[in-house]
């Protein structure tokens, strides 16, 4: 749409008319601009109180503006105030992040699961109240049985506080040879007062034993061993208790003097032990360290399901029978826990072996686990000693009191 200009700007006809003379269109025309005027003067007053108006309007917005100003300077103050908090604890948080990577770090250096294992000369009390000169782990016989997780890291630190070189194996754990515990260029054997770190990650589940791995016949038949137990990467609870059961033998002199003191009894007439020595007249069959009624029993309770680690430390086959149970074999030496399992009530253990067997407990009353070997399950002859415990259902215990 365009715009007539000159019609726009034209004057009005009223206006257009001549001066002088007055004719009717003039008169009003003349009426015209004192209703102009008239309206001129409403249109004053209007304006004047528009104007009263809109300073009045003016006064008032000066004042809302003043107390808006204070209140937003109050809240700027608060924001302000709240922007040094949060400063505060955005710190406060670096800080605590930066402390717990700090401790991400040193946990991932340093496993959390570290044993310590100190070898020294000790007395083992094998049959109660008569001792044998031995070595232990931590004064122990055998030593802590010392639980671990598959692919989860492992420290062991061994202190020879003993008197001959020693050294640690885990047997049956495949792992490199710097921790396989025989002498290499690096070291492996450890010399009286040193301390040698054993670091690894077992990548096998099951029952395994560790002894020295230098001077180990002797050692091993002074009593230097422990067991191993690594569990899965994920747990998996398919029994309530377990229990590690250890067989030895250790061998004495039965000697009723002391050579360095002659004439003077020594400890119960028993005074070393050296396995292979003519001088040996007594041999005893062990489980844990002890011999028959001195091993803990093995208690459980109906409905359990019970897991038995059983390790043959000895140097000899031994033929373990429960009675009134079956055994379920579930690992023989970390075997794969996928392979079929058997069942057994008489389980044979060649020296070494670590057999896992679970059974669960459906036949309340009092059972024996022991050797089918007479020698091995009796102590100078007499049942029950050596390799024979007591396997208790605490129910019929408390049945029969
Ligand atoms: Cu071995």
């Amino acid at each position: 749409m365009s715009l007539d200009f000159a019609r726009l700007t034209k004057r009005p006809p009223s206006f257009s008319g001549k001066s002088g003379g007055c004719s009717i269109p003039a008169i009003v025309a003349s009426k015209q601009v004192m209703d102009r005027l008239s309206n001129s003067v409403l249109l004053k007053r209007l304006l004047s109180s528009l104007l009263v108006l809109h300073v009045f309007f003016l006064s008032s917005v000066a004042v809302l503006a003043q107390s808006m100003g204070q209140e937003q300077i109050q809240e700027k103050n608060e924001l302000n105030s709240m922007k040094s908090e949060m400063s505060d604890i955005k710190s406060t948080i670096d800080k605590t992040v930066n402390s717990l990577n700090d401790l991400a770090g040193q946990m991932s250096r340093q496993p959390d699961n570290e044993v310590h294992l100190i070898v020294k000369e000790s007395r083992l009390e094998v049959v109660p109240g008569k001792f044998v000169a031995g070595l232990t782990y931590n004064g122990k016989f055998p030593g802590p049985t010392i639980r671990a997780r598959e692919g989860a890291p492992l420290r062991v630190v061994l202190h020879n506080q003993s008197h001959r070189q020693t050294s640690l194996t885990f047997h049956g754990l495949l792992l490199p040879q710097s921790v396989s515990g025989l002498p290499h260029k690096n070291g492996g054997a450890v010399n009286p007062g040193q301390t040698y770190v054993y670091q690894f990650v077992p990548g096998q589940t099951g029952t395994f034993w560790y002894h020295p791995q230098v001077n180990h016949l002797y050692q091993k038949t002074m009593g230097l061993y422990g067991a191993l137990v690594v569990e899965p990467a994920t747990p998996h609870h398919n029994y309530d208790r377990d229990y590690v059961l250890m067989f030895s033998q250790v061998a004495a002199r039965s000697d009723q003097t002391d050579k360095a003191n002659p004439g003077k009894p020594n400890e119960a007439g028993l005074q070393s032990l050296r396995i292979g020595s003519k001088e040996l007249t007594d041999v005893f069959y062990l489980i844990n360290g002890m011999t028959g009624s001195s091993i803990q029993p093995i208690e459980l309770r109906k409905g359990e399901r019970i897991r038995l680690r059983l390790v043959n430390a000895s140097a000899q086959v031994i033929p373990l029978s429960l009675t009134g149970h079956k055994l379920e074999v579930v690992s023989i030496n970390g075997s794969d826990a996928l392979e079929p399992h058997v069942f057994r009530d008489t389980l044979t253990l060649n020296p070494s072996d670590r057999v896992d067997a679970d059974f669960t407990a459906d036949n309340p009353g009092v059972w024996s686990l022991a050797s089918e070997i007479p020698e091995q399950a009796s102590n100078q002859g007499i049942f029950p000693g050596g390799i024979a415990c007591v396997v208790r259902y605490l129910e019929f215990q408390a049945e029969q009191q």
